[in-house]
Parts: C-alpha cells; sequence; structure tokens
C-alpha cells in the first residue's frame, strides 16, 4: 500500500488525506454543511507510529483519544469546529476523513469495516504507542486534548441544604406547580432560535434549539461513555433556561415509570388536563412495532396527534432518524434538520410500560453493582430481543418520543431523562464505591470504534448553551461544581 505525503484529495461527497512524514493539512468547513470529521490512526508496526499529532479548531475541542491501539483518534460534527489544521511528523498510517453527503455514508462505513479488519491484516500494535495513556505524547503540554488548567468548580459557591434544589415526582406537585412548569417550557418555544437556520430550518425556536443539539450529538451521547453526565448536565442547562429565560423557579419534575405503569393515561402527567403534560395521541389502529426481525411490541393505543393538555396540537419539526444510523455509526442523513412540520404525536403503551419500566425492573436495575451492568439494565443491548428501564421508557411513549435522536421534541422528554437521573443519582447513593465509575466508548454502540471512556474524558459540549469544558469526572456529583440538587425521595 503506497504512503502519501501530506495531500488532499477532494471529491464533491468525500476528503481524506494520509501521510507520512512531517506536514500540516488544512480544510476549511466555512463554506460546507454537514461535515463530519473523523481522525483515525491505523493500526501498524510501532517502528511507524506518530509521534505527535495536533489538530487545531476554532470553535470546540475535540473528543480526545489518547489510549494506545485507539482506531478513531477524533470526531467531531459539523457545529464542533469551522476549520481544523493537522500537522503531524514521522507518522504513517494517519487517515482523515471529512464526510458530507449521502454518498459519504458507504464511504465511512467502508472505512469503519476497513479498520476492523486491519489488526487482523496487519502486525498489530503493541500496547504502548505514541498515544499511550500519558499525556506526555504531547510535548509542552501544547496538545488541545492535555486536560484544563485549573478546576472550573472554583468558580462556584458551595452547596449547602440551604441552596440545594428539590426535583420532585410531577405526580405529587401542586397542579398549579406543575402547570407552572409546562407554562415555562410553552414560553421557551416562544423564543427565537439561536442557530444557523440554513444549516437547521428546524430550529424554530429556542425549544427546538434543545432538540437539534441533541439530535447532533445522539451519535456521540448514547450507548456511550458521555450517556449519564451528558444528559445530567442537559437537564441542568434546560432547569437553568426555564428559569433565566421564562421565570421558572419551582421543582424540577421527573416521571415516575414504575409509579404510573399500570395507568399511564389515569396518572396525572398523562391524564390531559391542563395540569398534565398532555395525554395520549388520538386512535390510530397502526402495525405492531418492529424493533428487528427477531422483536417487535405491539402498539399502544394512540398513535395520532395530541390533541389534549398544554401540547395540544404542538408542532414537530424533526422527523424520525432511524437507529441503523446510530448501529453502525454512518453520518446522519442530510435531511435530518429539515423542517418537516407535523403535530406531536403520542402513541402511550401499557404493555410496554408494564412489561419493561415496572418496580421489580427498577430495583433489579438498582441492585446491580457495577457500572457495566447498571448500563445494561438501563438500555438493554441494542439489536437483542429486550428493551431496558430507560429504552423501554422512551418506547412508552411511541414516535417522536420513542426515536432516541428526536425525541426532545416530545416534552414529556425531560421528566423522563429526569427520573433516569434520579436513577443514576439513586445508583450512586446505593454504591459508593464505584459512583465514579464510567463504562462505555466515546461512540455510540462503539461505531466507529472508539476508546473507552473515563472520569478525564472531555464531554462533547452542548452546542451553544455551554461550551465549558467539563470533564466526565467533572458532573458526577449532583450536589458540588455546576449542580446543587437531589431528589424528593431516593429510589
Ligand atoms: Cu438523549
Amino acid at each position: 500500500m503506497p504512503f502519501l505525503h501530506p495531500s488532499i484529495s477532494k471529491s464533491k461527497s468525500h476528503v481524506g488525506f494520509r501521510g507520512e512524514k512531517d506536514g500540516v493539512c488544512r480544510y476549511p468547513s466555512s463554506r460546507s454543511t454537514g461535515l463530519y470529521l473523523f481522525v483515525y490512526r491505523l493500526l501498524g508496526p510501532a517502528s511507524h507510529s506518530f509521534t505527535s499529532l495536533s489538530v487545531a479548531r476554532s470553535k470546540r475541542p475535540f473528543l480526545a483519544f489518547t489510549e494506545s491501539n485507539a482506531q478513531l483518534l477524533a470526531f467531531a460534527t459539523r457545529d464542533q469546529f469551522d476549520h481544523f489544521t493537522i500537522s503531524f511528523s514521522e507518522g504513517r498510517l494517519l487517515l482523515i476523513t471529512v464526510v458530507h453527503t449521502p454518498l459519504s455514508m458507504m464511504i465511512n462505513m467502508f472505512i469503519s469495516f476497513l479498520l476492523l479488519a486491519l489488526p487482523l491484516l496487519t502486525q498489530a500494535a503493541p500496547g504502548r504507542g505514541p498515544w499511550g495513556a500519558s499525556h506526555h505524547a504531547f510535548p509542552g503540554g501544547s496538545s488541545p486534548y492535555a486536560p484544563f488548567p485549573g478546576k472550573y468548580n472554583a468558580t462556584y459557591p458551595p452547596c449547602t441544604n440551604a441552596t440545594m434544589k428539590v426535583r420532585k415526582d410531577f405526580d405529587t406537585m401542586a397542579p398549579l406547580e406543575r402547570k407552572a412548569y409546562t407554562d415555562a417550557i410553552k414560553c421557551l418555544m416562544t423564543k427565537p432560535s439561536q442557530l444557523d437556520q440554513t444549516l437547521y430550518p428546524a430550529a424554530i425556536n429556542r425549544y427546538f434549539d434543545y432538540a437539534v443539539i441533541h439530535t447532533n450529538l445522539t451519535q456521540v451521547v448514547h450507548i456511550s461513555a458521555f450517556f449519564l453526565t451528558w444528559h445530567r448536565y442537559y437537564l441542568h442547562l434546560f432547569e437553568q433556561d426555564l428559569a433565566n429565560q421564562c421565570g421558572y423557579t419551582g421543582a424540577f419534575p421527573y416521571w415516575n415509570w414504575p409509579a404510573t405503569a399500570d395507568n399511564l393515561t389515569g396518572s396525572a402527567i398523562f391524564d390531559g388536563s391542563e395540569y398534565s403534560m398532555s395525554g395520549n395521541g388520538l386512535y390510530t389502529n397502526n402495525d405492531s412495532i418492529v424493533l428487528s426481525p427477531f422483536f417487535s411490541i405491539p402498539h399502544g393505543s394512540g398513535g395520532g396527534c395530541v390533541t389534549s393538555g398544554p401540547f395540544a396540537n404542538m408542532t414537530t419539526t424533526l422527523q424520525p432518524v432511524s437507529i441503523d444510523v446510530l448501529i453502525t455509526g454512518a453520518p446522519l442523513p442530510n435531511n435530518t434538520f429539515a423542517k418537516n412540520e407535523s403535530c406531536l404525536t403520542r402513541d402511550l403503551n401499557t404493555y410496554v410500560a408494564k412489561r419493561y419500566t415496572n418496580t421489580s425492573a427498577l430495583y433489579e436495575c438498582l441492585e446491580t453493582t457495577n457500572m457495566a451492568d447498571f448500563t445494561t439494565q438501563i438500555n438493554g443491548v441494542i439489536g437483542s430481543t429486550e428493551l431496558g428501564l430507560h429504552s423501554g421508557a422512551h418506547f412508552v411513549l411511541g414516535s417522536p418520543g420513542s426515536n432516541i435522536f428526536v425525541s426532545v421534541q416530545d416534552p414529556i422528554w425531560w421528566p423522563l431523562h429526569t427520573f433516569l437521573d434520579n436513577l443514576y443519582t439513586s445508583w450512586q447513593i446505593r454504591h459508593p464505591n464505584v459512583s465514579d465509575s464510567v463504562y462505555g466508548t466515546l461512540t455510540a454502540n462503539n461505531a466507529p470504534p472508539s476508546a473507552n471512556g473515563t472520569i478525564n474524558t472531555l464531554e462533547p459540549g452542548w452546542g451553544y448553551f455551554d461550551q465549558t469544558n467539563y470533564t466526565i469526572g467533572d458532573l458526577m456529583s449532583t450536589t458540588s461544581g455546576p449542580f446543587c440538587y437531589r431528589y424528593d425521595v431516593a429510589l
């Protein structure tokens, strides 16, 4: 295989380059839309390994991969950079791909499979490499991946019982407090979007900015090491936004899945009154829901537009994205952020609620003793024939709430995920010795393959809502750093 000097070859759909000698490659993204950047080190004999790599960027740091043998070194989505510069020396077998059309999906998948096959075709790289655990692989500490200096939390006031907020079960909140919460969400839907409307036409207001940012990062922050802490901070940002933009200072509620599983539409959260989170969708005679060739579930009792409660006749804009995109690590389809207006739909599903989000499933999850088992109880195993607790809660809702990419459009998403955060928090309290565990890699379902996350891994950010360089470890305690809250009842 010939190895090229730093060079760039560009076609309509794909830009890739690889190099073996010192050099710099620069590629601007300013005139392109839908860009995804993947930086790979191809596995090969150690004598040909890189001695340095730096990625300059002007918007967000790339995810850092410092473990040896890491195949995917960096990955960035379109809103995380506006140009990048790669410089390397004594390098070999580096491949950078910039992807921005549907054709690219095939190319990138091909590259991923090639990478998986490479260790078999070449001598495996030894355990120690230039990206071995040490940060000293980046001389002078100039690496964008180096830990940021100083602890951010010096700037936060101490969290005391007096300042700690308490998050509550939606069904136990006073009706007027529930209505104040949904009023605040509706207020956020009247605030203008801050996103580029040419890139994100679906972002019709500030509320949908949250949905778009979540969609854009879905392939990094689910079924990955970031999942629990990224969502914890994302909830926190939304809670703060309800206060800052819309004056809501009440409790940030959760949807108690097992408590409502037996009687969804009879519970305060789904009864369709003005004090609820809106009720079921109108009944439509849908087919059963096929999750894989071996796994389908009966449809729920709705399926059509939501016509009751605070979110009656609400408009959604993002159409569902296939779960295959998450499973394969393919780029998001080009039309992901197109404005596809429709009514908010729900298909409340008692079968799923009783089967996957019942009380015994909850305690089975809480009693797991390590993060790997906890994660499996929450999310199940993609492609298997069971759902986890959290994935089950999403499938209680029907579309769009069941779609991992675009579920944020249904406002019930916030209480749903707040309960997941309660579950995470309660598990941490029950298992203090492993409460700071991290499980998973830096890409959803490890596609494309990536390194394991650690407490020192930088979070991928929350779009424009927050650019702070938090590590996973920074977001593990609900009573330190940026957080100061607890739940009314520990599970
Ligand atoms: Cu999510």
